[in-house]
């Protein structure tokens, strides 16, 4: 893909066990580029919204995030190799889930899972204004 933005948002657990910073550390070594970032409880119903396709799922409720949020070459897949399968006992060592997490009810991270989801998700969570469309002074030692 081309240059693509997803919607990456820290659960409350990663928060708690102090993971947000290791968290954002991995994209921005991969080499993508942060341009929204802010720490919110999010309201019921911007959560209910933002996992509506999981209304019907027994473990609807219990899902709220923080966020950050990233941009780059093909950031949306890369971003979900970067966290691992959604069970963590199925993400590979040396992915997000697979290092810090052992249940799928406690999974720490959210990364939108296609082109069409970051595009209804950054907005959901973050206004024009709050993201920041800069370039990077390295760029072209990252990108080719
Ligand atoms: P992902 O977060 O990998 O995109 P998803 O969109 O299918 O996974 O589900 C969203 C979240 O819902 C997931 O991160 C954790 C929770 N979840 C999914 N399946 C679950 C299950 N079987 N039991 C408990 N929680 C689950
Ligand atoms: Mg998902």
């Amino acid at each position: 893909g081309g240059i693509e933005r997803t919607f990456i948002a820290v659960k409350p657990d990663g928060t708690q066990r102090g993971l947000v910073g290791k968290i954002i550390q991995r994209f921005e070594e991969k080499g993508y580029k942060l341009v929204g970032l802010k720490a919110i409880v999010p309201s019921r119903a911007l959560a209910e919204i933002h996992y509506a396709d999981l209304k019907a799922r027994p473990f609807f409720k219990g899902l709220v995030d923080y966020m950050t949020s990233g941009k780059g070459p093909d950031v949306i897949k890369q971003g979900r190799r970067i966290i691992g399968a959604t069970n963590p006992l199925q993400a590979e060592p040396g992915t997000i889930r697979g290092d810090y997490c052992i249940s799928v009810g406690r999974n720490i991270i959210h990364g939108s899972d296609s082109f069409e989801s970051a595009n209804i998700e950054i907005p959901l969570w973050f206004g024009s204004n709050e993201v920041y469309d800069w370039e990077f002074g390295n760029a072209e030692w990252v990108i080719s």
